[in-house]
């Protein structure tokens, strides 16, 4: 890292136990999970900012990525029952929705010649439907779209229909390989921590179980991403143990494209309580997680959860990525009081991440870049 940067940190006044960690983190250095907790402890949110951004120069220049990518989300029907969401219903219920096959393809079609690389695929855990429909939706969006990236199901998703169809997670993620699943997204990790689970997702996939997932994933050459739903009841001795879990999972497989922190936001679910964190918290939390998962190549600041504003900010804060147009294709975080119509052109993203001093660069699910 510069050294102008290791002589501002010289000459700056905050304590020393923290200039040691920014000198160490400045120099290249890995933090141990007790100074990413004294991070989270600390008030400096300039420094932090500061060695979070250069270490995403360091890692992608001034470049931010982002996709052309749509969501289908083919029902929120839910055999759990997670206290922060917002989105579920029970079969039948007021609310709740089941997308036939015909309508999930006519959805599909709506894009063809749109120039979309991804197509995300997030849903409830409905108890009536199998591998077998799912690897079948996989084909069709394939037939419609073969040029579409199909990155889908999260790993509370993949258990269920494992244990639905008698498989072992590495049979059930074949079998959906097989049918063209390229990528997994990173939600259900919320936080990878079972006292922290029993409280806002007892039904839920174990922690154990969410990075067996993973791993065999990564196994299988299907690249994954990890998510961390923060700012609810959980300490920042949970989140350390939550970012410690995927840096060592990623040092053994690498198979991790990005991490991706979600805020809780708290309207219409039943942990509406807690309230929600600031932007402050939002913005810390960004640099920790870009200073602690060295291995990680990108962050990203998911605009359609944290909104345009804050995503601008977390650009300076360690964040390379802003996920993609989404096309007003998903209800997960508009439910929960988040963006109302989640949709950006490429022209609006363009102008968002140029608005921040930095360089839009169109990207694939694998990060390769789109000229
Ligand atoms: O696991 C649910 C979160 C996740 C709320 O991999 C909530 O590219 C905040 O994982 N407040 C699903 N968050 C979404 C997800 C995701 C999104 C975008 C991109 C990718 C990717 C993955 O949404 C869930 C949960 O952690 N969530 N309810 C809520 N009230
Ligand atoms: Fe179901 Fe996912 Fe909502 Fe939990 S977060 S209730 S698993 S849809």
């Amino acid at each position: 890292m510069e050294n102008s940067i290791k002589s501002l940190i010289e000459c700056s006044e905050v304590a020393l136990e923290l200039k040691k960690i920014a000198l160490n983190v400045a120099s290249g250095g890995r933090i141990s999970p007790s100074e990413a907790l004294e991070l989270y402890n600390c008030n400096e949110l300039g420094l932090l900012g500061m060695l979070a951004f250069e270490i995403k120069k360091q890692k992608s220049g001034l470049k931010v990525f982002y996709n052309r990518n749509f969501h289908i989300e083919p029902t929120n029907v839910c055999i759990n029952n997670c206290k922060f969401c917002s989105y579920s219903r029970k079969k039948g219920e007021n609310g709740a929705w089941e997308m036939s096959m015909d309508e999930i393809i006519h959805k599909v079609s709506q894009y063809k010649g749109s120039r979309a690389t991804e197509c995300h695929i997030v849903g409830g855990v409905h108890p009536e439907r199998d591998i077998e429909y799912y690897g079948q939706l996989i084909k069709n969006v394939k037939n419609i779209m073969p040029e579409l990236v199909v990155k889908a199901f999260t790993a509370v998703e993949i258990e269920y229909m494992a244990q639905k169809a008698g498989l072992s997670i590495e049979g059930a993620l074949l079998y959906l390989k097989k049918c063209g699943l390229q990528s997994i997204p990173g939600g259900g990790a919320e936080i990878l921590d079972e006292e922290v689970r029993k409280k806002i997702c007892p039904e839920k996939t174990t922690a154990t179980k969410w990075l067996e997932i993973h791993q065999t994933a990564h196994k299988l050459g299907i690249t994954t991403n990890a998510t961390m739903l923060y700012g609810h009841v959980e300490s920042y001795s949970d989140r350390v143990e939550h970012l410690s879990k995927l840096r060592q999972l990623q040092d053994k497989t690498g198979g991790f494209s990005a991490f991706i922190p979600l805020k809780y936001r708290k309207e219409n679910n039943q942990l509406n309580l807690v309230g929600e964190v600031s932007l402050v918290e939002d913005l810390k939390n960004y640099a920790v997680s870009r200073i602690f998962l060295d291995n990680f190549p990108h962050i990203k600041a998911y605009w359609v959860m944290s909104g345009q504003e804050t995503t601008r900010l977390a650009l300076q804060f360690g964040a390379d990525d802003i996920d993609g147009t989404v096309n007003d294709s998903t209800k997960i975080y508009s439910m929960a009081g988040a963006e109302k119509k989640p949709i950006m052109t490429v022209e609006q993203i363009q102008n968002l991440v140029r608005s921040a001093g930095l360089v839009p660069v169109e990207r694939d699910t694998f990060y390769n870049e789109i000229k």
